[in-house]
């Protein structure tokens, strides 16, 4: 893999970014943004001007937000202004870029394709916008997102998530299969992973980049692009334009954003953000068993595909609940291999269960908006929600039960506790 974390100087100095400001000596251990300030202290807005303040920041220096539900259910497509944010470098000085709202308006934006391949090419944005196009609806979620339900058990560093570490939007790119294949790189018979990375290079010139790794025959590929539009306007800076790289139905970490490099591999990336950060162990850990420097390619798993989950959008904690009829409505999604066929819903702490009305969603990888019309008599009600796809995959009643030392993966069934008055 020599070679593999070579730096893109001719896009990174087209930036006027300065390697190895001052003050940016920030441990880069495993993604976990240690630096993390209390949670709402920092307004959003002023990290990422047009982000609404009502973001809650988990991580002012790496410009970390998330939606608050009350936000998130207004809009069957989230808006680029309240969509959660996470980045893994500090956002001010050289990557002050990457903190904006604003599209990256760069046609000559250059994609290197290389590793063990024949002829080495590149793709600039202005290619990719003369190539027939595809759009995905796709639910975008954090590995991280529901990370601080796992504190029931233990808790878990990072940034303590609640459910807005997500978002449903629509990208627009070129088919990366389609791509690849009419390059006619000469890829050499090795070649098991593609390894995929962005411009926002590391603070410290010994920091590992942001890059992932996907096996070449992952036939999550077939529907993966690189994408350079989100909601029908350019990739906004901070979501990651020019050109980011979408794999619906993966964890957020999988959808690189800032895509300058493409290279094809023998082996997944040795870097932190593949090799130890991102994954679940392959087998049950109880809290203390196991440290995140642990991890290999051995003993786990990186996150790729979304278990399967649902979360109640109304009503919530903060509404005001009038006994009598009541509509509970939600959404939920799975990584898009099989139909999300079952939500259950109880309004008695789970003893009795009642299926929901299934909205199907346009695309596999988007919310299914579900709802159920019931009777909530004056009182406390303990509301949960459970979904099931048609190959019977479920979400445990104890979410903490899949407790993992990084508090990933987050699925368990989503309870909201409201008063009827
Ligand atoms: N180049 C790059 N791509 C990245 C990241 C990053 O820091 N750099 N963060 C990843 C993670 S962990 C997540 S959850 C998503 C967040 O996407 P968003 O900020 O557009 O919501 O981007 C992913 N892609
Ligand atoms: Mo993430």
């Amino acid at each position: 893999m020599a070679g593999s974390n070579d730096r893109l100087g001719i896009t990174r100095r087209e930036f006027g970014v300065l390697a190895g400001g001052a003050g940016v000596a920030v441990g880069l251990a495993a993604g976990a943004p240690h630096l993390a300030l209390a949670a709402g202290k920092a307004n959003a807005a002023d990290l990422i001007p047009g982000k609404v303040p009502e973001m809650i920041v988990h991580n002012a220096k790496l410009g970390v937000m998330e939606t608050p539900l009350e936000l998130l259910r207004q809009h069957r497509i989230t808006p680029k202004e309240i969509m959660f944010n996470r980045l893994h470098f500090p956002i001010e000085g050289e990557r002050s870029w990457t903190a904006s709202l604003k599209p990256v308006e760069r046609p000559e934006w250059t994609i290197r394709i290389d590793g063990l391949v024949t002829r080495v090419r590149t793709v600039t944005l202005a290619d990719l916008e003369k190539m027939g196009t595809t759009e995905v609806e796709t639910v975008v979620q954090c590995a991280g997102n529901g990370r601080g339900f796992f504190a029931a058990k233990a808790k878990c560093p990072g940034s303590q998530w609640h459910h807005g570490g997500m978002a449903n939007v629509v990208f627009e790119g070129v088919p990366l299969r389609p791509l690849l294949d009419s390059l006619d790189l000469g890829a050499s018979s090795q070649v098991r992973y593609l390894t995929v990375g962005g411009l926002d290079d590391p603070p410290t010139p010994k920091g590992a980049d942001f890059e992932k790794s996907y096996h070449i025959d992952d036939p999550a590929l077939d529907r993966a692009i690189l994408a350079f539009k989100m909601n029908g306007e350019p990739i906004p800076a901070c979501h990651g334009g020019a050109v980011r790289l979408v794999v619906p139905g993966y964890y957020g970490n999988m959808n690189v954003k800032y895509v300058t490099r493409l290279l094809l591999a023998a082996a997944p990336a040795p870097t932190v953000f593949q090799a130890r950060a991102y994954r679940v162990p392959l087998h049950p850990v109880e809290p203390g068993e196991m440290k995140v420097s642990d991890f290999n390619l051995q003993n786990s798993v990186p996150t790729y595909g979304f278990r399967i989950k649902s979360v109640i959008f109304a009503p919530l904690a903060s509404d005001k609940v009038a006994a009598g009829p009541v509509e509970i409505r939600g959404v939920a999604w799975n990584d898009g291999n099989a139909a999300v066929d079952l939500v259950e819903v109880s309004t008695d702490g789970g003893a009795s269960w009642k299926a929901a009305t299934i909205e199907k969603p346009k695309s596999p990888f988007a919310w299914y908006h579900w709802s159920l019309k019931t009777e909530l008599p004056a009182g406390t009600h303990t509301l949960m929600a459970r979904a099931t796809d048609a190959w019977g995959r479920s979400q445990p009643l104890d979410g903490t039960a899949m407790w993992n030392p990084k508090g990933y993966e987050w699925n368990g069934v989503d309870r909201v506790t409201v008063t009827a008055s």
